[in-house]
């Protein structure tokens, strides 16, 4: 079996996307899905769910990643109520599993899911990109969630949820007790609760990495770099406990060699994201087309990793650039995306033909 090619597609009425445009894209078997409804901590419901896989069998997409199912502040903090939102997240997995998915892919990052300064950045070639200023993040997280949910056109992002944004005070105080070590245990409790029901569901639970890696406004942010990585597999150590490796998020800090992490970790990764970063030497980065030269992260190196390691996984182009005048959600339009595709595909078939 090769790796089976998925696209996020944020759902009916919640994406300038139809079904229809990915059922053209070549390859393409899976369909990234999430409930964008729900707030970190409710259960899915499996009438919710119910409600998606009719859709997508309607295209004949399989709906074997959800992205993401949000881990609840309480959770991450370690407060006493977190063991509701563990039971919470038990059943959600155990609804899940009743449609067939297989992997659930979340993050554990603190209060913001990936940060970037400028949504609409221009590259260059009258295209823009997603854009990280270095210097604009030392200022004010509150001005940063307002420009981003101002930006959204009206449509949800989880991690994003304005119910949260409006709370970022209180969030910033509930966080304060909680170091790097904290949140490290915090995670490992997390996993812990979770393991048991994963295997009799089998579902693999693929840890997004921390995107930018490293802290800020003064949060931790633990998966960011390949040692981080290690600890995270060995703190519990089971075939469950797996890696959504975002080459995009760890490609941010030009010390990541994200080939290397797939040559090393390859059978503890569920569900690979493939983006492409451009460095800057002020340690800004703009997010650039999948073509390899045109960004640092080594598309070439990373998908011929995978390839050689026989990954059969699921993979998915992450953001693309917003080209020919779309308007889309930012980094989640059609056309880039489905040009990262043909690229990633190229890429794998010729080495596949070679290996013959
Ligand atoms: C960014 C995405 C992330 C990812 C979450 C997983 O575009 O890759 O938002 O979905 O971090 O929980």
């Amino acid at each position: 079996m090769p790796m089976q090619m998925g696209f996020r597609w944020y759902g009916e009425g919640n994406d300038s996307i139809s079904l229809s445009d990915i059922k053209q894209i070549p390859g393409v078997t899976s369909i990234v899905w999430a409930l964008h409804h729900k707030q970190p901590g409710e259960v899915w419901e499996k009438e919710e769910i119910a409600e998606v896989k009719k859709q997508l069998d309607e295209y004949g997409f399989n709906m074997d990643v959800v992205e993401s199912v949000n881990v609840h502040d309480d959770i991450k903090v370690g407060l006493p109520t977190r063991d509701k939102y563990i039971e919470n997240y038990i059943q959600t997995i155990r609804n899940l599993k009743e449609f067939g998915v297989k992997v659930i892919c979340y993050n554990f990052m603190p209060i913001f899911d990936w940060t970037r300064t400028d949504l609409f950045h221009p590259v260059g070639d009258g295209s823009t990109a997603l854009y990280y200023e270095k210097s604009k993040i030392h200022d004010d997280p509150k001005e940063m969630a307002e420009y981003i949910l101002n930006n959204l056109n009206g449509m949800t992002f989880p991690g994003w949820e304005p119910e949260r944004m409006a709370r970022l005070d209180e969030l910033f105080e509930l966080y304060k007790p909680v170091t790097k070590e904290k949140l490290w245990e915090n995670l490992k409790y997390f996993l812990e609760a979770i393991m048991p029901v994963c295997h009799e569901c089998d579902i693999k639970m693929a840890i997004h990495q921390d995107d930018p890696p490293w802290d800020i406004f003064g949060l931790p942010r633990l998966l960011v770099n390949e040692e981080a990585i290690e600890r995270f597999l060995k703190m519990v150590d089971d075939p469950y406990n797996c890696l959504t490796l975002c080459s995009g998020s760890l490609g941010a800090n030009p010390n990541n060699n994200v080939a290397d992490i797939v040559r090393k970790h390859c059978d503890r990764i569920a569900f690979a994201h493939i983006r492409n970063v451009k460095h800057f030497d002020n340690g800004d980065f703009s997010e650039a087309s999948h073509r390899d030269c045109d960004g640092d992260t080594g598309i070439l190196d990373i998908v011929k990793a995978y390839h050689d390691c026989g990954y059969e996984g699921y993979i998915r182009p992450d953001h693309g650039r917003h080209i020919w005048g779309e308007k889309c959600r930012p980094g989640y339009g059609l056309y880039d995306r489905a040009l990262g595709i043909m690229y990633i595909w190229g890429i794998w078939d010729m080495l596949d033909k070679l290996d013959k």
